[in-house]
C-alpha cells in the first residue's frame, strides 16, 4: 500500500559538524533508516552562517546562541529530508534523544554516542510543522524527491 503525501510527515535531519568530524555519519543516518523514515533529499554542505541563524531562529538572544551558530558552521554537515506517517517526526526525535545527552535513554543516538548539550550530533526537527519549515530551509523543491520505496507496506500500515 502506498501513502499519498497528504498522510506524511517531513523532518530536516541534520548530522552535525560534530558527527561528522567523529565519522558517525553512516550510523546516525542508519538509525533513522532503520527506524523506517524514507529519505527524500540528502547533502553534505557547509551551512552559512546566514542560513544557520534562520535554522536557528528561535533560540536567538539565548546566552548560547553565538556558540550554537559557530558549532553548526565550523565544519560541514549531512542534511537529509527524512519522511514518515503519523506520528514520524515524534519517533525521530525519540531515536535522537533528549537535547542534552547527559539525561538521553540509552538507545537513543544522543544516550548513546554523546555527551555534552554544545556536541549533541544531530538536529531532528521538533514538529511536523517544524519540519515543513526546516526542509524547506535547507532544500529546493527541485532537491526533494517523492518515491515509493518496495517495502513500504511492511513499514507504513
Ligand atoms: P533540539 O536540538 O533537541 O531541538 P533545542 O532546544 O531546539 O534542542 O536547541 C537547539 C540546539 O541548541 C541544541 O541541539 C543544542 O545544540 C543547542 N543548545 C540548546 N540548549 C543549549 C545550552 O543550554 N547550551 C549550549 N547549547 C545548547
Ligand atoms: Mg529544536
Amino acid at each position: 500500500m502506498s501513502m499519498g503525501e497528504d498522510n506524511l510527515e517531513r523532518t530536516l535531519i541534520i548530522v552535525k559538524p560534530d558527527a561528522v568530524q567523529r565519522g558517525l555519519t553512516g550510523e546516525i543516518i542508519r538509525r533513522l533508516e532503520a527506524r523506517g523514515l524514507r529519505i527524500m533529499g540528502m547533502k553534505f554542505m557547509q551551512v552559512s552562517e546566514e542560513l544557520a541563524k534562520k535554522h536557528y531562529a528561535e533560540h536567538e538572544g539565548k546566552p548560547f546562541f553565538n556558540g550554537l551558530v559557530s558549532y553548526i558552521t565550523s565544519s560541514p554537515v549531512v542534511a537529509l529530508a527524512m519522511q514518515g506517517g503519523k506520528g514520524a517526526v515524534a519517533a525521530s526525535r525519540n531515536t535522537i534523544g533528549s537535547t542534552r545527552p547527559h539525561e538521553a535513554a540509552p538507545g537513543s543516538i544522543r544516550g548513546d554516542l554523546a555527551l555534552e548539550v554544545g556536541r549533541n550530533l544531530v538536529h531532528g526537527s521538533a514538529t511536523p510543522e517544524e519540519g515543513l519549515n526546516e526542509v524547506a530551509n535547507f532544500f529546493s523543491d527541485a532537491e526533494l524527491i517523492e518515491w515509493e520505496r518496495n517495502n513500504d507496506a511492511w513499514i507504513f500500515e
